[in-house]
């Protein structure tokens, strides 16, 4: 970030000493999705009395913390349009923030293991032809051709029969994301606070009209909740309830290798995943811890587990090493979509509900709950994501599309 006349102090957002006494909207969490919400609400909206209020440091939740897969090959209708908006604006997000996201377009696999597997992939491309999206499924002549080095027989118990092809699959720098979201709601008047608790939400009459922090209370008539693995918790300070569940999720990086991967593998039936970073470290991670724990404690049992896994795939790296692992919560819902939009509570807006998904959609997530926020009123494309589908049954059905069985 270059100093400059207008930013002389050279950082990525202001410090403020104290909170205000009201602000026109409040929101809860500094993760990318909070920060982007921010950002397009000053931006587009010209709303800027705003404060983002975190309770940790910004980006420290799952937007620090996940593997930064992009695509848009999902299998729903509204999920292929939704995801496909914001693969549209990953597109020039580093030339509208100024700053570089090292965003990577590298193509995406999804590997199909079964005859199901097969069935799977085959919808899900023709879906995402029907909307426009570039997804094929492709057989394992063309994988192997551009994976020469993947055992395509897994060990001899899995062997590849095919895969979804989707080319616009990519990768970023996650930190940067926040920081870019950061700085541009700070340089529209946005006020960052991070440290800052929400301990408690005030209604009266079915409205919200402000909010308790450990730094004191704050006026308001809009909160937006965007706390990923901490929804349970805030969804209780104003009473309402959601089929939200919270499990584990882990990753674990290597040590740089010469870059050999480019396209991010992804295998259901093995439970893995692998792209290869800008710095040459190979990402890597499998399904959800599979108990519910609000924890980012991490494990040696899912290490063993994942890398044994990788090495039916890639069997030549036996030798590299593991440099790190960590964990996020990730806020699980029963039909893997999100959670958008209003609530029964008048002026409390939600933005849940992104389990192991949500990364990919911080920028259409950030655009569609600022139009939200700022007009109240439901943004067409998420409709069908609303808190009241789960009373009226009106499930979304995105499992198919998941990732690693998550
Ligand atoms: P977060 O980044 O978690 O931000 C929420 C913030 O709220 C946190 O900083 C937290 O400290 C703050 N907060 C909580 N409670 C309070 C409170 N009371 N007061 C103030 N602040 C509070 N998605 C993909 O699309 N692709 C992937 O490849 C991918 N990989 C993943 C890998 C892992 C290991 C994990 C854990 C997740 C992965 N995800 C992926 C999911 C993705 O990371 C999340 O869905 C997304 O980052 C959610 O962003 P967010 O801004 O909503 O939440
Ligand atoms: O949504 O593509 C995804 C993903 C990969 C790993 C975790 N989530």
């Amino acid at each position: 970030f270059a100093l400059s006349p207008e930013h002389p102090e050279g950082r990525m957002f202001q410090t403020h000493a104290e909170l205000k006494d009201s602000y026109d909207v409040v929101i809860i969490g500094a993760g990318g999705h909070g920060l982007a919400a921010a950002y397009y609400l000053a931006r587009d909206h010209g709303v800027s009395n705003v404060c983002v209020l975190e309770k940790g440091y910004i980006g420290g939740g799952n937007t620090g913390r996940n593997t930064t897969i992009i695509r848009s090959n999902y299998i729903t209708p509204e999920g292929v349009r939704f995801y496909d908006a914001s693969v549209k604006l990953w597109e020039d997000l580093s030339e509208d923030f100024d700053l570089n996201l090292f965003y990577s377009k590298r193509g995406h696999y999804t590997l199909a293991h079964t005859d199901s597997d097969l069935r799977t992939m085959r919808w899900r491309a023709e879906v995402n032809k029907h909307y426009g999206v570039e997804s094929e499924l492709v057989g394992p002549e063309f994988i192997q051709r551009e994976l020469p080095m993947m055992d395509m027989s897994c060990g001899g118990h899995a062997p590849v029969l095919g895969a979804l092809h989707h080319a616009p699959g990519a990768i970023a720098r996650h930190d940067a994301v926040a920081w870019g979201y950061g700085r541009g709601a700070d340089r529209r008047g946005v006020e960052i606070h991070q440290k800052t608790e929400v301990t408690g939400i005030s209604v009266m009459s079915g409205k919200v009209c402000g909010v308790q922090t450990s730094r004191g209370f704050i006026h308001t008539e809009k909160v937006l909740c965007a706390v990923a693995g901490s929804t349970p918790r805030l969804l209780n300070m104003v009473d309402l309830q959601s089929p939200i569940y919270i499990h584990p999720l882990q990753a674990m990086v290597s040590e740089p290798t010469k870059p050999w991967l480019n396209p991010i593998i992804v295998s259901g039936s093995l439970h893995v995943y692998i792209s290869q970073s800008a710095r040459g470290e190979l990402v890597l991670g499998a399904s959800l811890d599979p108990y519910e724990l609000h924890s980012t404690r991490s494990t040696l049992d899912f290490t063993e587990g994942l890398s044994a896994h990788i090495l039916e795939l890639f069997p030549f790296l036996s030798h590299v090493k593991i440099v790190r692992q960590w964990a996020g919560i990730a806020d699980m819902t029963p039909d893997f979509a999100p959670i958008m939009g209003k609530t029964p509570v008048e002026g409390f807006y939600l933005d849940a509900g992104w389990g192991t998904w949500g990364f990919k959609a911080t920028p259409v997530a950030g655009k569609t709950m600022a139009h939200t926020v700022a007009s109240d009123s439901i943004h067409p494309l998420i409709t069908e994501f609303s808190l009241d589908r789960f009373r009226s049954y009106a499930l979304t059905g995105e499992k198919g599309a998941a990732s690693v069985g998550h």
